[in-house]
């Protein structure tokens, strides 16, 4: 940038950085996603079509930003957690939340015609702009991060099962939405499991992973199987073809328990590391 006499207003930008060796975490959530997902016909009370777009376009975010070592998404919202050392954008807060939310409404926007389709295989028109907020929060401890992500399961468990026991009654149960919300008024957990049941014949635990539990994003090295073809040495110019197998680190959609240990176990490389 060249010097100028107005250079001098640059002094007025604030470059706030995170604080060092801090779990941060980026949760970003779709803007009016109460209207947006009736506009657009989302399945009530699950559409597994914009789950899984949700899904793709957090799984663009790791491709583009790997020190993210997990993220956990559920209905319009979706929580990035990076690396405590990481380094992107010197730590500032805003350009790291901002290219997230940034990166992500794209790929949304970008990959609605292949997740939106109809029965017919037609994409859905998108009639309206999706845009999501977001927000950076740190967490000092090992034990607040899994606390913080065990928040966000917790809350999808108890939206999902309300919104699945409320939708039977309105869907199949013939009640009006107003008659529904009435019915479930002072209810607790077993009385909607056993409303489900005794009436509809539905197991909520037989309900699919990805509407009960929301999607984990994680890594794996998964090996891929790549053919080659050139010469094997500099004494021999005959091109040969050969398999290569390598070690890609993949990201991985899952749908597991995370307030259970196996999890952290599993990834406890990226979540106990001294430094
Ligand atoms: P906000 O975040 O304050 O701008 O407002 P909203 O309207 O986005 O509210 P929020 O984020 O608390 O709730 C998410 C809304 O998105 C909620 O009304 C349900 C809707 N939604 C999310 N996923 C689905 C889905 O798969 N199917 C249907 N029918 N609705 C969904
Ligand atoms: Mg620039
Ligand atoms: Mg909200
Ligand atoms: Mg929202
Ligand atoms: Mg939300």
């Amino acid at each position: 940038m060249a010097n100028s006499r107005f250079q001098y207003v640059r002094g007025f930008e604030s470059e706030a950085r995170l604080l060092p060796n801090t779990w941060i975490v980026v949760r970003i959530d779709g803007r009016g996603f109460h209207k947006f997902s009736a506009k657009h016909g989302f399945k009530k009370p699950n559409d597994a079509r914009a789950i899984n777009l949700m899904n793709a376009a957090a799984v663009a975010c790791m491709n583009e930003f790997p020190d993210i070592v997990m993220a956990y998404g559920e209905s319009d919202e979706y929580s990035f957690v990076f690396d405590k050392r990481t380094q992107l954008f010197s730590r500032r807060g805003d350009k790291i939340m901002s290219s997230i939310v940034s990166f992500f409404s794209s790929t949304y926007v970008m990959q609605w015609p292949q997740h939106m389709v109809d029965a017919e295989g037609q994409p859905e028109p998108l009639v309206a702009t999706p845009h999501f907020d977001g927000r950076c929060v740190l967490y000092p401890t090992l034990e607040n991060l899994r606390d913080y992500v065990a928040w966000r399961q917790v809350d999808c468990h108890i939206n999902n099962l309300y919104n699945t026991t409320f939708w039977t009654l309105v869907l199949k149960g013939g009640l009006t939405e107003y008659e529904a919300e009435q019915r479930l008024v002072g209810t607790f957990s077993k009385d909607k499991n056993e409303l489900l049941f005794s009436e509809f014949g539905i197991n909520y635990n037989e309900e699919p992973l990805m509407f009960r539990k929301g999607s984990v994003l994680h890594w794996r090295r998964i090996p891929v199987t790549v053919t080659k073809e050139g010469p094997t040495s500099k004494a021999d110019p005959t091109p040969v073809v050969r398999t290569v197998t390598r070690q890609k680190l993949t990201v991985i959609v899952d749908h597991c328990d995370l307030l259970q240990e196996e999890f952290w176990t599993e990834h406890a490389d990226v979540f106990t590391s001294s430094s």
